[in-house]
């Protein structure tokens, strides 16, 4: 098992180094064996002296031992092929803990846990020990987790490029129930996942001018750059569902280059050089915290040009055949966009065409345009990410200059189709003219890419009406829609193992990569014995998350209870502000008289959602709730009948957790807002019904599951869309609705701020004067819908045969689906023989 390699790539002649590469033998012997080598020849302890890291590290290594003939094997078969492979580039990776993953696809899960209790380690423990690499903020970040994962176990050739962040995403904290951000060091004990590999880094230049030179007669631009970094790649193994197939995920570390430095050094000018190390690594050093709205610091863009440009460069230098004719690139290669991050590989790479490759422009563009395809994940106008054209230019001078050409000639394209329309022309311009002029990545990514996809129907369908309207008309073959779609491995075996059992004892494990076999479920839901195990296991998952949340932040939850689950990024368009105003709405109806406690529903509320640290009003509002929380929780008269808790830190790991114990599914943006929605499909696989408005993948859970196994509510799109165009008065709702009113105004009484009407003054003020996101309008139809969710929960063999309907009739949304679809509508790959 040492140090082999493939024969024919050697000149070695030892027998040892000629044979191929295997695993260790599958045995919970070997296993031991392999993790006290590591533990000792890795670490440098002896168990007895080994520290839960250790024994953490060693256990993975060992996992890793297990892949790793595989990893070899399928980096060798990609490179030689030669087949089309995926490219998928995301500034985001919400990968959540690795251990379990591994040890699942490598199908290692008992030999592990056998092994460890053989030398007295818990294997629990250890997975408690993992910190999760955060590097993504939400559902973005998630869903090229869950790609990568899907890729892997569908085995198409692919390799994911990103960053790997010294810091991910922001660890919350809450003091006085106000979020604080702590820096999040996931690698401060180190990472065992990762393969540094420094002899493959690239070089990423920046700044300086551009100039034209004579070439033999020809006149050519070229960049000569100010400044550059080196970008050190690091593998982490991306396994297959038990498949034997290991793709990668290759993610770039920013670190000063030495001749850089040494020039400064040499001057003598420590303190200078040492700074310019600082200014070099700040690239990687922090994951910006921001969803859904872009953040436009050039730092940001000197990460995005910084990782795209070292993924291009890594792929043509490393994964191409000696002498391959460039213009054969699109049969060889498709590069997705995730969003507009990675937009700027487009003049990056025919920089490289044009400038280092000396191919002709048009040769070039028509490459190009067969080499990307680009995903939008927003319908925010504000989500959009602009560039100011001087920053750009700056930066990357000559990318500027592409870009610009870029546009022109398809301006003259738009000219020559609708005449000198010059209001369409600003329309379309990649180039927008005002407040500053600016670089619109999303028009360069809608016009170089072969395909521009949304991620579910009514976004898609959005996009060519509303937000990219002009460019359907333009190239209508362009538009397409993928619906996402999450890892089954992960989200309901690895997060929900007990309906998992469930499952599989029905209709068998099929369902693991063919999750549309859940459909087989369906009959089931008619055996009453089948919902009393169904129910067993919900009750189950409770008790698991209560464990959970009482180890983790000292909550107490009471039994018996209806989980009522929001979690999601704090934005204004997801609504928390409405559940709020239920909650409030309860409560008031309790304390004021008007409801006996004892009629209402026992429910605990579960909320979980960071704010980005410079997005006020989404800090306040967690404020408010967790204001209303230790109010509510607290005030007698409610007999215990109503919990709000929201515990701090929302992420991969509490997800797990907390989503297959829910009952119920908070999925309630205003209708045309939220592009797709994620955990809303994680939900309804594991059993909770979905309260949701019109919008994003609900509309087509809502189509699956059937309506009567779906709280529907709200406003539809064409009707936020009259409303807004005939004039939208919230306090209109206020005046109407006395139950609203009243919730409004315990709010701004004090009554959660101990008598200060200051605190959530602003809250209140802008819900009644300006609500963007129509909480008001919606308010009455929630609140109705939340009392059929009361009575239909009292009923619970007819709920539980809702919970089962919801989970067979889900399996849609895997995004082992979601991949296929991107072959079939966008990627033309083949699997790899
Ligand atoms: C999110 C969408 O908000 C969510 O509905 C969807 O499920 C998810 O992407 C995956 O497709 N969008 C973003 O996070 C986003 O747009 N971020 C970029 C604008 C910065």
């Amino acid at each position: 098992r040492y140090g082999r390699d493939v024969p024919e790539n050697t000149s070695a002649t030892h027998p040892l180094a000629l044979a191929p590469v295997t695993a260790p033998e599958s045995s919970a012997d070997a296993f031991v064996a392999d993790f006290l080598h590591s533990l000792n020849f890795d670490r440098g302890v002896a168990l007895s002296a080994s520290s839960a890291n250790d024994r953490y590290f060693a256990l993975a290594h060992t996992v890793r031992d297990y892949l790793m003939a595989r990893w070899l094997e399928d980096l060798r078969r990609q490179k030689q092929s030669q087949s089309k492979g995926v490219c998928y580039l995301s500034a985001e990776y919400l990968l959540g803990r690795q251990l379990d993953n591994n040890l699942l696809a490598g199908g290692l899960a008992d030999i592990a846990e056998e092994a460890l209790a053989s030398c007295g380690i818990s294997l629990d423990d250890l997975r408690q020990h993992e910190v999760e690499p955060g590097l993504g903020n939400g559902g973005l970040g998630r869903l090229a987790a869950c790609f990568i994962d899907s890729l892997a176990t569908l085995g198409v050739p692919s390799i994911g490029y990103g960053i790997r962040y010294e810091y991910g995403i922001f660890r919350q904290t809450f003091v006085e129930g106000q979020q604080v951000e702590q820096p999040d060091s996931w690698l401060s004990l180190g990472s065992p996942w990762e393969f540094a590999r420094p002899e493959d880094a690239q070089t990423i230049a920046f700044g300086g001018r551009t100039e034209t030179y004579d070439d033999e007669g020809v006149t050519r631009s070229r960049w000569v750059p100010g400044w550059n970094v080196q970008a050190v790649p690091y593998n982490y193994m991306v396994p297959g569902f038990q498949n034997g197939r290991v793709n990668t995920l290759r993610l770039w570390s920013a670190v000063a280059t030495n001749a850089f430095d040494l020039r400064i050094f040499n001057s003598g000018d420590y303190e200078e050089a040492v700074r310019a190390q600082t200014f070099a690594e700040n690239i990687s050093k922090v994951l910006y915290p921001e969803d859904s709205t872009p953040q436009g610091k050039e730092l940001r863009l000197q990460q995005q040009y910084f990782f795209v440009a070292a993924s291009i460069h890594d792929f043509l230098d490393n994964m191409l055949a000696e002498g391959f004719d460039l213009s054969a690139l699109p049969d060889r290669v498709i590069f997705q966009l995730n969003d507009t991050h990675p937009v700027i590989a487009v003049p990056e790479f025919m920089r490289v065409l044009v400038d280092e490759k000396k191919m002709e422009w048009d040769a070039a563009w028509a490459i190009t345009r067969q080499c990307f395809a680009y995903t939008c994940h927003t319908l925010l106008p504000e989500a959009l990410e602009v560039w100011p054209v001087d920053l750009l230019g700056r930066l990357l001078p000559r990318h500027l200059e592409i870009i610009y050409r870029i546009n022109e000639e398809f301006l003259d394209a738009v000219r020559a189709r609708y005449g000198d329309d010059e209001m369409r022309i600003r329309n379309m311009s990649i180039i927008a003219e005002h407040p500053v002029r600016s670089v619109r990545m999303a028009y360069l990514a809608t016009v170089a890419g072969a395909r521009v996809n949304g991620v579910a129907e009514l976004h898609s369908q959005l996009l060519r009406d509303k937000v990219l309207g002009d460019f359907d008309d333009f190239f209508p073959e362009k538009f397409t829609n993928v619906t996402n779609g999450v890892t089954p491995r992960r989200f309901l075996r690895l997060a929900n193992p007990e309906l998992s059992g469930l499952i599989t004892e029905a209709i068998g494990d099929g369902w693991l990569t063919d999750l549309e076999r859940l459909r087989e479920l369906e009959p089931f839901a008619e055996d009453s014995g089948f919902r009393a195990a169904f129910g067993e296991v919900k009750a189950a998952n409770k008790r698991r998350l209560h464990e959970v949340l009482r180890a983790r932040d000292g909550f107490e939850v009471s039994d018996g209870h209806l989980l009522d689950v929001m979690v999601k990024r704090l934005h204004e368009y997801k609504r928390q502000m409405l559940k709020v105003l239920h909650v409030v709405s309860t409560y008031e109806g309790v304390v004021s008289g008007r409801v006996p406690a004892a009629e209402v529903q026992p429910r605990t509320v579960i909320f979980g959602a960071k704010a980005a640290p410079g997005y006020t009003m989404a800090k306040r509002i967690i404020h408010l709730i967790n204001a209303v929380g230790s109010v509510v929780n607290s005030d007698p008269r409610l007999d215990g009948r109503l919990t709000v808790i929201f515990p701090p830190n929302y992420d991969v790991t509490l997800a797990e957790r907390v989503i297959p114990a829910a009952d119920l599914s908070e999925q309630i943006s205003l209708a045309g807002k939220e592009a797709s929605g994620t955990g809303n499909m994680k939900f309804a696989l594991n059993g909770a019904l979905t309260i949701g408005t019109d919008d994003g993948a609900n509309v087509e859970i809502r189509e699956l599951v059937g309506d009567e196994n779906f709280f529907l509510f709200g406003m539809s799109e064409p009707e936020v869309s009259e409303s807004a165009a005939r004039g939208y008065r919230p306090s209109e709702f206020y005046q109407e609705d006395a139950g609203l009113r009243a919730a409004i105004d315990l709010i701004a009484s004090g009554a959660f701020s101990r008598g200060d009407r200051s605190v959530f003054e602003p809250i209140v003020s802008n819900l009644l004067y300006e609500d963007r996101f129509m909480v008001l309008a919606d308010y009455a139809s929630y609140i109705a819908a939340q009392e059929r969710v009361d009575d239909a929960y009292a009923d619970q063999e007819a709920w539980t045969r809702s919970a089962i309907l919801n989970v067979a009739r889900t399996g849609f949304f895997s995004s082992d689906r979601s991949i296929r679809d991107y072959i079939d509508r966008i990627w033309h790959t083949p699997p790899l023989a």
